[in-house]
């Protein structure tokens, strides 16, 4: 190319995503972003456009989250970077990486009213960890690798750069856009990831080999930094029960004999020491306090960010990322090793309370009930699931009953293969999150297990499924609303209204099934066991975008979910 040649903001935009590693890309385009998504391409970016950026964000932050690289949201100024913000914001509560570029008005009309316009950086201040605004062209690749490099940078979480309208036009030469991306990638520096001393990693496994009860909890943050291999050496070495979060569940299998899941309640309330790799002691864990857990509990915490144990003021703060903490404490333990063993009386009750609950749970789940239960159709997704084998497919669910009953039937085996509402216990994350992770790892089948109105909050991206062909299943429990029927007592109301569907209410049967045979995907109604098989059994091998439209009883499961104290 000739040395004269002039490139715009938008061409360096792309030129500078492509050089520091991003490789997929999800928003919603228009001015003044559409030709930096064409060029993306162009240099061999995958762009997935959606309907909404709600949609586009969710998917961006799984992206991140599934991959350990920042997934890349690009939507246009004013309104397009306001939807933005629910995938930003909930980056940051799930503490994924994550890049949200918002194109943004001309600089010199801010202030008049100009087309879109919004002070974005000001915006997107309480729902990012870092936000640049590139005010001339040449500042665009440093702004670039920096958005990256401080989505990755501790605790990861969501950035955010801004391109002003006229900076995209602005144009450079072919090779002064040449230096402009060397320079910033010398810029770049390796952060360097703080790790446990010694002597803390000492006192961590003392307090782990004395305890009477110990326990590993682990989370989501210990899945992100790929501990599975080290939790593994860790629990078989020690013989200490685990309890992972929603999504730290497969980091081990839910089948492990060592697995306290199913005795939550007394793995929590019971336990003298417990481990707590890359999981909050938040709401989630209920604050790590009585009365689910004991007053007595020594919490030792890993986190990577020093800020958390700060908060948590546990027993022992080791700051670190979690595979590498882990590293350090089963080098320590190999020293000296210990095991409870499975007739230790500890992990007896456990594991006896477990069987127990587990036993409970399958007279229920054996049970064919039609019109279908939770229980009955869940059971059949679960045996599903399981027979597809390795790799396993990546569930994603949300809802209230759909989600946490799904929660305690479907197995997870392998890492990573779980995408739920998460911290914020956000709907509308869904469809997002099956197109990341059908993007993030083709090789995997995508299934959705969704309650009917979570689905509605991103439903249209089953046109997004069907325009990509990704083999996503999505399946709707449909009771009719949020958390099912209505449960109101009708003398309580009263006014003009009173008629009117309940809040909670959505058009009874709603034919889910035929929004994405509108697109030219594959629906199915199902109402009995055999319907639900042959549905599952067909959409699975094709690989195909498909949703299936599950009738649900709507008067089965509870008003709220698992949550009622929260309502
Ligand atoms: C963004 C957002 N809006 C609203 C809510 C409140 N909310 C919690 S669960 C839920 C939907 C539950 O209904 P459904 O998905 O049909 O599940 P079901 O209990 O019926 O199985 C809603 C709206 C939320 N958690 N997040
Ligand atoms: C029974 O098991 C489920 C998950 O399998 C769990 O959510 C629930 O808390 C367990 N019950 C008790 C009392 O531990
Ligand atoms: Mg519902």
């Amino acid at each position: 190319m000739a040395d004269g040649m002039l490139i715009d903001g938008n061409i360096l935009a792309a030129k500078a995503l492509a050089r520091f590693g991003v490789e997929r890309m999800f928003g919603v385009v228009g001015i003044p972003v559409t030709s930096l998504a064409n060029r993306a391409v162009s240099l061999g970016i995958r762009f997935v456009a959606f309907h909404n950026e709600q949609s586009a964000g969710y998917a961006a932050s799984a992206y991140g989250y599934l991959t350990g690289r920042p997934g890349v949201l690009l939507t246009v100024s004013g309104p397009g970077c306001v939807h933005g913000l629910a995938g930003l914001s909930n980056a940051m509560a799930n503490t994924w990486p994550m890049v949200m570029i918002s194109g943004s008005c001309d600089q010199e009309d801010f202030g008049r009213g100009d087309f879109q316009e919004l002070d974005q950086i000001e915006a997107v201040k309480p729902f990012s960890k870092f936000s640049a605004r590139a005010t001339t062209i040449s500042e665009i690749p440093s702004c670039v690798a920096q958005v990256i490099d401080h989505a990755l940078s501790g605790r990861p979480g969501g950035c955010y750069l801004d391109l002003p309208t006229d900076v995209l036009h602005q144009t450079v030469t072919e090779s002064e856009a040449e230096s402009l991306l060397a320079e910033a990638e010398a810029g770049r520096v390796k952060e360097e990831i703080p790790t446990a001393r010694s002597s803390q990693i000492e006192e961590a496994v003392a307090l782990l080999r004395h305890a009477d009860r110990p326990l590993i909890v682990f989370g989501k943050g210990a899945a992100y930094s790929r501990a599975e291999d080290e939790l593994k050496k860790l629990v078989e070495s020690t013989g200490v029960p685990f309890l992972p979060t929603p999504m730290g569940k497969g980091l081990l299998s839910d089948m492990h004999p060592l697995a306290a899941t199913a005795s939550r309640s007394l793995a929590i309330g019971k336990c003298d020491v417990a481990l707590v790799v890359g999981a909050r002691l938040n709401w989630l864990l209920h604050f790590g306090e009585p009365p689910k857990w004991s007053s007595e509990v020594k919490f030792i915490l890993v986190d990577v960010s020093e800020e958390e144990i700060q908060l948590r003021k546990p027993f022992l703060g080791l700051v670190g990322d979690a595979r590498r903490v882990l590293q350090a404490i089963n080098k320590e333990i190999k020293d000296n090793p210990f095991c409870l063993g499975m007739t230790h009386p500890w992990v007896e009750s456990i594991s006896k309370k477990a069987k127990e609950n587990v036993s409970r749970m399958e007279i229920q789940l054996a049970k064919d009930v039609v019109p279908f239960n939770f229980l009955t159709p869940m059971r059949i997704i679960r045996d599903a699931i399981l027979g597809v084998g390795s790799p396993a497919p990546i569930l994603v669910s949300e809802g209230a009953n759909t989600m946490d009953i799904g929660r305690a039937v479907l197995v997870q085996n392998e890492p990573r293969t779980r995408l739920d509402a998460g911290t914020w216990g956000t709907m509308g994350v869904g469809l997002g999150y099956c197109i990341a992770a059908a993007v993030a790892s083709p090789d995997r089948l995508v299934v959705a297990v969704e309650g009917d109105s979570g689905f509605g909050f991103s439903a249209m991206e089953v046109e997004t499924l069907v325009r990509y062909q990704l083999p996503v299943v999505v399946i709707v429990f449909n009771n009719g609303g949020v958390y099912g029927g209505d449960r109101r007592n009708p003398e309580e109301i009263t006014g003009p209204y009173k008629d009117d569907p309940a809040p909670t209410s959505f058009v009874p049967s709603a034919g889910y099934h035929t929004m994405i045979e509108a697109f030219g995907g594959t629906g199915y109604l199902v109402g009995t066991p055999q319907q639900l098989k042959d549905a599952l059994s067909e959409s699975f091998s094709a690989r195909k975008p498909a949703v299936i439209n599950v009738v649900i009883d709507p008067f089965a499961g509870a008003e709220s979910g698992r949550l009622q104290h929260k309502n």
